[in-house]
């Protein structure tokens, strides 16, 4: 059976994971802050050698013929050999099997390869990580950019545990000027609210040259997760990888599939993420969000290179690189999809074959077949594909940007990124025209998430009666100054720059004021740019929260350290006699085994209604995890358990990063 990923550039050539490994050990014992210091070093250098060779013409290596030197600016422009023939369509690949091998800056992708033997009865332990943050130069679709990698290496490296382990990474800061974070996107962190990694919120950043060792148990959940970066929008950068957690009651599921991948797409940008970020929130701009230039999967696609101007100042290579899955007939594979963007929501597909989806951030579902699958900022899926079709071809893998939530036009973007799903034993490189044939079924023009209600969860949870209720508006409208700012309930959301609304909560609470910090609604105790409402002061309570959109775009809503049933969605009035009658005391038939997940998307003018048990002492973000709303402020906090709070003890080295 073959289980490798490769990559074929679009001339046919193929790659494989023979570059040297930069990375550090995955697994093991924890390493010795010297050590880490010298390998962080002999990566650094690396990088800087790297950034040399591109910025002094070295030539340290070639690149399809093409030396890195400035003087290969645009090199489709000057070579005849690599010249584009446009975007690429079924059919017009080579079958050359030239190899050569993958830049050291990238990933390995055969190690987004589950191993088939994991023991999800394990009996838990220890699985340390070393995750050391560097910036270079990287060219993921071609274009050279600055951008940000984990041990080196862009995307991130797979981590992997099973529910009941304790995970326990060292991340070190090697950027020359900024700090970074790592939020573990929909981990629970009960008991260990600091190590949720929100700046601001549960920790300040970790500067450049230092390292946290963040230190966690993960209980009562298992499933598809992701880490990234949670500092201003770094994660656009580069800082992002895949979290898988696994139990025993994953046996189930196996059933339905032979093997798994995990598959990361997301949009990409060719500037730094704080260039764009600088030319949205400017005076003026309304609603205007950077536009992808381009989508990722698992790290590579294909950028047409005449797309830019020869004047443009840019570098950009004609790798063409798909991301390739080469799968053996009649198989099922369980691709664990992860939407690691910033701003694009994709519908994707594969020619050819329905996918059936089994879980939502977490929840595994009743098999539900879908052609196109939506999927939004931070959302994770997983779907069976099977490989029950001809094997004289390939098949295209489409993720097509919905543009139609965008506001603006990028002239250089191809909104739809591929990726090819090959048969082993194919020789061929791209599908052949007319055999891989993109589905019928119209595009949505809605950024919307799949009907919750299509998605039953395998595992019964009826949520229990609600005994608290919040509503909360967000807009987004011209504020001081004129920037494009957000409002939750009439407040834009900042992060605090030498503290975090935890160690606030926490030492107030400790010093008797508990009328300040310990009250139920907003506690005004904070900052005036912290909406933060207090719940569960002395008791679990069960919150419901309505969500209300009065903005014109569809926002992805991650809460933090909780999954949340969904209740009801809709738009135009709520119908709070139902509400108070049935669905807040969980009435019959009003609730039952509505899908949960962590990060759900608010339509256009449109509200759901969540509920969470808010059993988890700490602060939590509910934030839109479009990296640009969130930085113009759409962020509120739930403060839950100011009885456990009171008596909390924050480690002495997270709070010794707020200086
Ligand atoms: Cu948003």
């Amino acid at each position: 059976m073959t289980l490798l990923f490769e990559h074929k550039s679009r001339d046919g050539s193929a790659k494989q994971g023979a570059a040297p490994d930069t990375r550090l050990p995955a697994t093991g014992a924890k390493r010795s802050g010297t050590a880490l210091l010298i390998i962080g070093c002999a990566i650094s250098v690396i990088v800087i050698a790297l950034a040399l060779g591109l910025g002094l013409g070295l030539g340290l290596r070639k690149h399809h013929g093409i030396s890195l030197s400035p003087s290969t600016t645009h090199p489709s422009t000057t070579s005849a050999a690599s010249a584009p023939t446009g975007t690429p369509l079924p059919g017009n690949g080579g079958s050359s099997t030239t190899s050569s091998s993958l830049e050291e800056w990238r990933l390995d992708p055969k190690s987004y390869v589950l191993d088939t033997s994991w023991d999800l009865n394990a009996a838990p332990t220890t699985r340390h990580y070393d995750l050391v943050i560097s910036e270079g130069q990287g060219w993921p679709d071609g274009v050279v950019r600055d951008m940000l990698f984990i041990n080196g290496q862009f995307p991130g490296p797979l981590i992997e545990v099973n529910r009941g382990d304790r995970l326990v990474v060292n991340v070190t800061n090697y950027l020359s000027k900024n700090s970074t974070t790592i939020h573990w996107h929909g981990l629970f962190q009960n008991g260990t609210n600091w190590f949720d990694g929100t700046t601001g919120v549960t920790q300040c950043g970790i500067p450049p040259g230092k390292s946290l060792l963040y230190n966690f148990t993960i209980d009562n959940q298992f499933g598809t997760y992701w880490y990234h970066s949670h500092y201003g929008t770094q994660y656009l950068d580069g800082i992002l990888g895949p979290l898988i957690v696994h139990a025993p009651e994953e046996a189930d599921a196996r059933k339905l599939y032979d093997q798994e991948r995990v598959v990361l797409v997301q949009d990409w940008y060719h500037d730094f993420s704080t260039v764009n970020l600088g030319n949205y929130l400017v005076p003026d701009n309304e609603n205007s969000e950077p536009v992808p230039d381009n989508g990722l999967i698992n790290g590579f696609s294909y950028f047409n290179c005449s797309s830019y101007p020869p004047d443009s100042g840019r570098t950009c290579f004609d790798n063409n690189t798909y991301t390739v899955f080469t799968l053996d007939p009649n198989t099922r594979t369980r691709l664990r999809l992860i939407n690691t963007g910033a701003f694009a929501e994709f519908q994707l597909s594969i020619d050819n074959h329905t996918l059936s989806v089994i879980e939502a951030d977490g929840t595994l579902v009743n098999p539900y077949p879908v052609h196109r699958l939506p999927i939004h900022v931070a959302q994770r899926y997983s779907v069976v594909l099977t490989t029950n079709q001809s094997t004289s071809t390939n098949y295209w893998i489409r993720a097509a940007m919905n543009t139609a939530c965008f506001t603006g036009d990028n002239p250089v973007l191809d909104p739809t990124t591929m990726a090819v799903v090959s048969y082993s034993g194919n020789n061929t490189i791209v599908p052949a025209v007319n055999s891989s044939v993109d589905w019928k079924d119209a595009y949505d023009v809605i950024c919307e998430d799949l009907d919750p209600s299509l998605l039953v969860p395998t595992s019964r949870a009826v949520p229990p009666p609600a005994t608290t209720f919040y509503r909360v508006d967000f807009s987004f409208g011209i504020g001081a100054y004129q920037l494009d700012y957000a409002k939750v309930n009439g407040t834009t959301w900042a992060p605090l720059g030498n503290s975090t609304t935890l160690i606030e909560a926490v030492d107030g609470l400790g010093q008797g004021e508990a009328g300040k910090f310990g009250v139920t609604g907003q506690v005004s105790a904070f900052e005036s740019n912290q909406f933060v409402v207090g719940t569960s002061n002395s008791s679990v309570e069960v919150v419901d929260v309505l969500i209300y959109s009065l903005d014109e775009g569809s926002h992805p809503f991650h809460l933090h350290g909780h999954q949340f049933w969904i209740l009801r969605t809709g738009s135009g009035s709520f119908d709070w006699k139902n509400y108070y009658s049935s669905i807040m005391p969980s009435k019959p038939g009003a609730v039952e085994n509505a899908l949960r997940r962590d990060t759900l998307t608010i339509k256009p003018y449109a509200w759901s209604l969540i509920r969470f048990v808010a059993d988890n002492p700490g602060l939590w973000a509910l934030h839109c995890h479009i990296a640009w709303h969130m930085e113009a402020g759409l962020l509120m906090q739930f403060m839950s358990r100011a009885d456990v709070l009171k008596t909390m003890r924050i480690p002495d080295d997270v709070r010794a990063l707020c200086v």
